[in-house]
Parts: structure tokens; C-alpha cells; sequence
């Protein structure tokens, strides 16, 4: 239990760095000189741990880091970050201070916003800002030229502002029909026609066109889900043009291990019934934890063998048919690898009829991460700034 640091549970993610810092140093390898990285750390990075990922991601060559909200970008700054970050969504114009405060840049797209803002920068203030286009995403952003020429004027006749960036999203870029990726590239660039000068920073890809489509680099990327090793769709599987190592590993102990008779029960609403002699173990992990009641009938690895949930997930513990007596204490397996079986985040994904984005999203903060790097669990204390 040592290395497993400072919890007392048996249920723990894994996070491999060195997958996330070989997906970074993967894309770099692809990209020209002149295009630089930000990694997308949203979402605790996407349920891999905020500051872990970012210091690993920056220090395999990202230059920039992006959240999705001023609490996600205080949480790195107070956790000791320092490189540029940029929130992505909305930022609440009462809130600048705390921007300029932290230096933390924000996403502008409407101009009432901007005068609002003004109310609140003093005259020193430098308030670095990135607008934002609506080139067919249709979620936030500017969708007309005239509105970006004022928006332009407004940021740059008054000090207090520092445009540094552009940007626009795109809907489809993980499709194999590229149509409609097409278009709104057209239209962003388009659009970037009428600037009377370009920011440093002009970005529009996410992972899916960074890997795809090397007209729409700009100068800058924002990689999020191929960071963590994993792919924007199924069905662009076979374009991705390196091997992504996936850094999610999701572990559990058995802390029971019983023998049950046929007819025997298991479970909420004693749905699972033994079928003659069985080895039953539990493990603690539950829905509580994201390990959602839908994932009945899912399998796991323990022993190097697959064998599946069986009864009704319970908040905090589930049981698994095991295939002969195991010890208490034996490792369970949930997302990853036990000898030559693998269950990926993918294998989940397609269980739960989801995107592989949303389930280490979803795995509740109650289950702890530990960090590896070469094949070692890196001191929780050498992270927790
Ligand atoms: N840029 C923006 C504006 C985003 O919203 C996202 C991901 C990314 C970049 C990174 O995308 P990638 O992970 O595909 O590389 N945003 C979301 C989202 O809002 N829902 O799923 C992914």
C-alpha cells in the first residue's frame, strides 16, 4: 500500500505520463517550428489531474495550456503554473480583475460584454484576450465579419486590452466526410480576411484536425482528447498517423472473496443467481464513482483473465464472477492492461453507447490518481504544490 500514497481505499486511477509526454512529443514531431501547442487540461484534464497533465504536457514542448472556466485556470495558477493559459468559455465581465490579477487569458465574442468590461479594468490593467468566431459550431463566438471588425476596433482602441489571439471551433473535424470541416475553414479564414492586423496567436484545430489537416494549423493547436492517448472518433481510427499510448489505467482489490451455492443471490434486487458452484469477489468501486449501474454485465481483468460484473452495481461496491478462488487483495482490472488482456477506454465507451471524452470525465474525484512515469508511481508530494 506504500506506493499507492496517501488514501485508504482499494480502488485508485493510474495516470501514465510518459504516455501523456510521448502523445505531446508525437504531435510535436508532426507540427512546423512555428506551431505551437495548447494543451487542453479542461475538466481536471479531462479526469486525468490538472496539474499533473499540464506540467507533463509543458514540459514535453506545449507552450500554452486551456480550461474551460476562470475556476480551472485559478486552480493551476494556485497550484503553481505559471505558463499562458486560456479559458475557452465564458468568462463573467465582473470577473476580469481576477484575469488581469492571475494573468489568465479570456475568450471575448459579444461586444456588450466588452463595454461591460470596461467598468471593471483600471487604467494599468492588461487584459489578454482571444475572440472567439462561430464558424458553424453554432455554440459560442462571432458570426459575421462586421461584428469582428468592431469587436477588432473596440479591443484595440482602448489599452486596457491585449488581442492576442483568434479562433474558431470545429464540429466535424473527427469525420471521415470532410464537407463540412471544409466550410467552416473557409469561412474562418474568410473571416481572419477583415482583421486590420493578425494577433500572434490564430488557432482553429482541435486534435482530430491537428492530426488530419495540416492547412488549418495556423500557428497554434489545441490538443485535448490525443493527449491522453486516446482517439477523437472511431471512425477516424485508421487516419491517426502514430500510435497513441492511452494514459487512463483504472484499478480495484478484491476485499471479499466468497464460495456461492446454486440459487444463490447476488446483490440489489437479487437479479444474478449462481448457476451451480461459483467464486464470487467484491470490489469497492461503485456508482458513486462513475462505475455507473449500466456497466453490469461489462467485464474486468483479474488473474490476466476477463470475467464479468454480475448483479446490480451498488454506490460503493460491486462483485465479479471470478474463475477460481483468488486471495483478497488480488488486482482488478476495469480500464487497462492485466498480462495479455486489455480493456480499453474505448471498450467503455462503446458499452455505455458514449465518446471515450466522457468517461474518465466521469470517474468520480473520490477515486484517487496516482502518477507514473517510467513504469514508477511518481511521490504524490512532489505534485501536490
Ligand atoms: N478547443 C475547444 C474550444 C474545445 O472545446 C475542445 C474540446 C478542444 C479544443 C480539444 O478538443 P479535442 O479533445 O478533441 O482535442 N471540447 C470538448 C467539448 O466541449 N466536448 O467534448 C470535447
Amino acid at each position: 500500500m506504500e506506493e499507492q500514497g496517501y488514501f485508504f481505499r482499494d480502488t485508485w486511477a493510474e495516470i501514465d505520463l510518459g504516455c501523456i509526454s510521448e502523445n505531446i512529443s508525437s504531435v510535436k514531431n508532426r507540427l512546423p517550428n512555428d506551431v505551437e501547442i495548447i494543451a487542453v487540461v479542461k475538466a481536471n484534464a479531462y479526469g486525468h489531474g490538472d496539474i499533473q497533465v499540464s506540467k507533463a504536457a509543458l514540459e514535453a514542448g506545449a507552450t500554452y495550456l486551456a480550461v474551460a472556466f476562470m475556476d480551472e485556470a485559478m486552480a493551476l495558477r494556485n497550484k503553481g503554473i505559471q505558463a499562458p493559459i486560456l479559458v475557452l468559455g465564458a468568462t463573467r465581465a465582473k470577473d476580469v480583475q481576477i484575469a488581469v490579477e492571475h494573468n489568465i487569458s479570456i475568450t471575448v465574442f459579444q461586444m456588450d460584454w466588452v463595454q461591460e468590461a470596461k467598468n471593471y479594468l483600471k487604467d494599468t490593467d492588461k487584459l489578454v484576450v482571444h475572440i472567439k468566431l462561430d464558424t458553424g459550431m453554432g455554440r459560442i463566438g462571432i458570426r459575421s465579419k462586421e461584428e469582428l471588425k468592431t469587436m477588432e476596433q473596440m479591443l484595440r482602441m482602448d489599452k486596457r486590452f491585449y488581442l492576442e489571439g483568434i479562433y474558431t471551433h470545429f464540429a466535424t473535424a473527427d469525420e471521415l466526410d470532410r464537407s463540412y470541416f471544409e466550410q467552416q475553414f473557409h469561412l474562418f479564414k474568410d473571416m481572419l480576411s477583415v482583421l486590420l492586423e493578425r494577433p500572434k496567436y490564430v488557432h482553429s484545430s482541435n486534435s482530430a484536425a491537428a492530426l488530419r489537416f495540416s492547412q488549418a494549423y495556423f500557428n497554434a493547436v489545441r490538443i485535448g482528447i490525443a493527449m491522453y492517448g486516446l482517439t477523437p472518433s472511431l471512425e477516424m481510427e485508421q487516419e491517426i498517423p502514430f500510435t497513441l499510448k492511452e494514459a487512463f489505467t483504472l484499478r480495484s482489490k478484491l476485499i471479499h472473496v466468497k464460495k456461492l451455492q446454486q440459487g444463490d443471490k447476488v446483490s440489489y434486487g437479487s437479479t444474478y443467481e449462481a448457476n451451480g458452484e461459483e467464486w464470487i469477489g467484491t470490489i469497492p468501486i461503485g456508482y458513486a464513482d462513475g462505475w455507473i449501474r449500466r456497466l453490469q454485465g461489462m467485464e474486468v481483468l483479474v488473474d490476466g483473465k476477463r470475467v464479468p460484473i454480475v448483479g446490480r452495481i451498488c454506490m460503493d461496491q460491486c462483485m465479479i464472477r471470478l474463475p477460481y478462488a483468488l486471495p483478497i487483495g488480488t488486482t482488478v482490472t476495469l480500464i487497462g492492461i492485466d498480462r495479455n488482456e486489455f480493456i480499453s477506454v474505448n471498450d467503455i465507451a462503446k458499452r455505455l453507447e458514449t465518446i471515450n471524452y466522457e468517461v474518465p470525465c466521469i470517474i468520480a474525484s473520490r477515486v484517487p490518481r496516482l502518477y507514473k512515469k517510467d513504469g514508477k508511481i511518481v511521490d504524490l508530494k512532489n505534485y501536490l504544490l
